[in-house]
C-alpha cells in the first residue's frame, strides 16, 4: 500500500484543516490537486471515490474517507504518536466533537454564505444579516475558548485546526477585532506561530485572500455586537437531556438514549419561549441550542457530539459507534453530512415555503432531493447508512429525514434503498417513543403555526 493521499485544493478551508492535522502529526502524505473551477470533483473517477463530490477526500489503504472532520479524527487515531490532538477521554472528546460540528454546521456555512455576495448580489439587508451571523459565530467562539489557550482546554486539538482553517479565512470578510474578541485574537496569533502553519494553512489562504478582498470592497460596514461573558456552574445527577422532543436533533439523542437503554431525564426547554436564552441555560450552553446534555456535572451540546458521547460512555458495546477507525470515520462523515447538508437543507426548504417566488421553493426542493440522492448512494446496497449494522449515523439522519419527508416526499421508485431503510428503522421497538411521538408533535406544531 502507498502513502495516504489527500485530494483537494489548498484554497479550501476544509482541505487546509486536513493539511494542518497531517503536518501536526508528521504524516507522510501525497497531495493530489482537485480543482473545483475545472470541475475535477465531478468526474466519474472522483465521484467513485466520493459521491458527495466534496474536497477534501482521503485515500488510505485503498479506502476513501471524506468530510474534513471525519478525516482529521481518523488521521490522529491511526497515525499520531499519541491521542493529544483528539483525546480518548470521553468528556474531552465530546467537547472537541461539539466544536467540530460547530465548525461544520455554523461557522463554515456562515462563511460560505459570504461567497454568494458580490457585484451581482449586493442586497444590503441580506449582507447585513450574513455579517451579523458571522459576528454571532465569533461571539460563540469567544465563549467556547473562555480563559483557555485552545478551543478544548489547555492543549492543541483538532478542534483548533478545523476552526483555524475557516476562521483565518472568514476574518477576511468580517474582521474579528482584538478589542471585541481578545481571546480568539490571541488564539489566532498563537496558532499562526505553529512551525507548520505557513505551509499547511498560510500558503493556501493567500490564494483566496486576494479574491475575498476584492469581493469585500462592495460590502458595507456592519453594526457592532455586544459581547456577553458567561460563567459556568453545573449540577450532578442522572443524565439530563434538555430540549423539546418535537425537534429532530433532540429526537436523534432520544433514539440513541433508548437504543442503549439509558436512564435519563428529559427537561423541557422551549426555544420559542426563549427558555434557551435564560441566564441559567446560557451557563450550561452559551450557544443556546437544544439538545444539551448534562452528565456528571458537565454539559455537552450538539446532538452528534452527545450521541457519540453517550454510546462511548454508556453503551454495552461499541456497535453504534465502532472503535474501528475506518468504520468510525464513515459514521463521522454521515454525522457531519446530517449537520452541514441535510439539516440546513431542511431549514432552507422551510424558509423557501414563505417566499412569494415559486422558483425559490423549487430550488430548495431540488437541493433536498439531491441530499436524498446522496443518502441513497451512501446506503449503496447496505441495510444501514454506515454498513450492515445500525449506528448513530442512522439515528441522526432518521430524525431529520423522517421530518423532511412530510414536506418533500421521497418516492419509493426513486429512492428504494432509503425508503426500505426508513421502513426498517420505524420497526425498532423504541421508534415510537423516541422519534414517532415527537415527530407527531412537530407536525401538530407546524399545523398550528400555519393556521395562525
Ligand atoms: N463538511 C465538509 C465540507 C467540504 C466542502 O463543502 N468543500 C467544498 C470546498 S471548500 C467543496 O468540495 N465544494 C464542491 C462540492 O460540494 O461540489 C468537510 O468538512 O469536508
Amino acid at each position: 500500500m502507498g502513502k495516504p493521499i489527500i485530494y483537494g485544493t489548498d484554497g479550501s478551508p476544509a482541505v487546509r484543516a486536513v493539511l494542518l492535522t497531517a503536518h501536526a502529526i508528521g504524516l507522510d502524505y501525497e497531495f493530489r490537486e482537485i480543482s473545483l473551477q475545472k470541475n475535477e470533483h465531478k468526474t466519474e473517477e472522483y465521484l467513485k471515490k466520493n459521491p458527495q463530490h466534496t474536497i477534501p477526500t482521503l485515500e488510505d489503504d485503498g479506502k476513501y474517507i471524506w468530510d474534513s472532520h471525519a478525516i482529521i479524527t481518523y488521521l490522529v487515531g491511526k497515525y499520531a504518536k499519541d491521542d493529544a490532538l483528539y483525546p480518548k477521554d470521553l468528556y474531552k472528546r465530546a467537547v472537541i466533537d461539539q466544536r467540530l460540528h460547530f465548525e461544520s454546521s455554523v461557522l463554515s456555512p456562515r462563511m460560505i454564505r459570504m461567497f454568494g455576495f458580490g457585484p451581482s448580489n449586493k442586497d444590503p439587508q441580506a449582507l447585513e444579516s450574513a455579517k451579523t451571523a458571522i459576528v454571532e459565530a465569533y461571539e460563540f467562539l469567544e465563549k467556547f475558548i473562555g480563559s483557555n489557550q485552545y478551543f478544548a482546554g489547555d492543549s492543541l486539538t483538532v478542534a483548533d485546526l478545523s476552526i483555524l482553517a475557516t476562521f483565518s479565512t472568514v476574518i477576511n470578510f468580517v474582521p474579528a477585532e482584538q478589542g471585541k474578541f481578545p481571546q480568539i485574537s490571541s488564539w489566532l496569533d498563537r496558532l499562526t506561530k505553529l512551525p507548520y502553519y505557513q505551509k499547511a494553512n498560510g500558503e493556501g489562504l493567500e490564494k483566496i485572500k486576494a479574491f475575498i478582498k476584492k469581493m469585500s470592497s462592495c460590502f458595507q460596514l456592519f453594526r457592532e455586537h455586544r459581547r456577553k461573558v458567561l460563567h459556568f456552574g453545573f449540577n450532578m445527577g442522572k443524565p439530563i437531556i434538555y430540549g423539546m422532543d418535537r425537534g429532530p436533533t433532540v429526537r436523534a439523542v432520544l433514539l440513541t438514549a433508548h437504543a442503549i437503554g439509558l436512564d435519563y431525564e428529559l427537561h423541557e426547554i422551549d426555544p420559542h419561549k426563549n427558555e434557551t436564552k435564560t441566564e441559567e441555560f446560557l451557563k450550561k450552553n452559551p450557544q443556546h441550542t437544544i439538545p444539551t446534555l448534562e452528565d456528571d456535572g458537565k454539559c455537552i451540546w450538539d446532538s452528534h457530539a452527545i450521541s457519540t458521547y453517550l454510546v462511548s460512555k454508556y453503551a454495552k458495546d461499541d456497535s453504534l459507534y465502532p472503535k474501528d477507525l475506518y468504520k468510525r470515520a464513515v459514521v463521522d462523515q454521515r454525522l457531519h453530512f446530517e449537520s452541514s447538508v441535510l439539516s440546513p437543507r431542511m431549514f432552507a426548504f422551510g424558509a423557501a415555503r414563505k417566499s412569494t417566488d415559486p422558483q425559490v421553493l423549487e430550488n430548495a426542493r431540488t437541493s433536498v432531493l439531491e441530499a436524498y440522492d446522496f443518502l441513497e448512494k451512501f446506503l449503496g446496497g447496505n441495510e444501514y447508512l454506515a454498513g450492515d449494522s445500525l449506528t448513530v449515523a442512522d439515528f441522526s439522519i432518521l430524525a431529520t429525514f423522517s421530518t423532511m419527508i412530510s414536506f418533500v416526499p421521497a418516492e419509493q421508485e426513486k429512492f428504494p434503498g432509503l425508503c426500505n431503510w426508513l421502513n426498517r428503522l420505524t420497526q425498532l421497538p423504541y421508534y415510537q417513543k423516541a422519534n414517532g411521538d415527537g415527530l407527531q408533535r412537530f407536525m401538530e406544531h407546524i399545523k398550528k403555526l400555519a393556521s395562525q
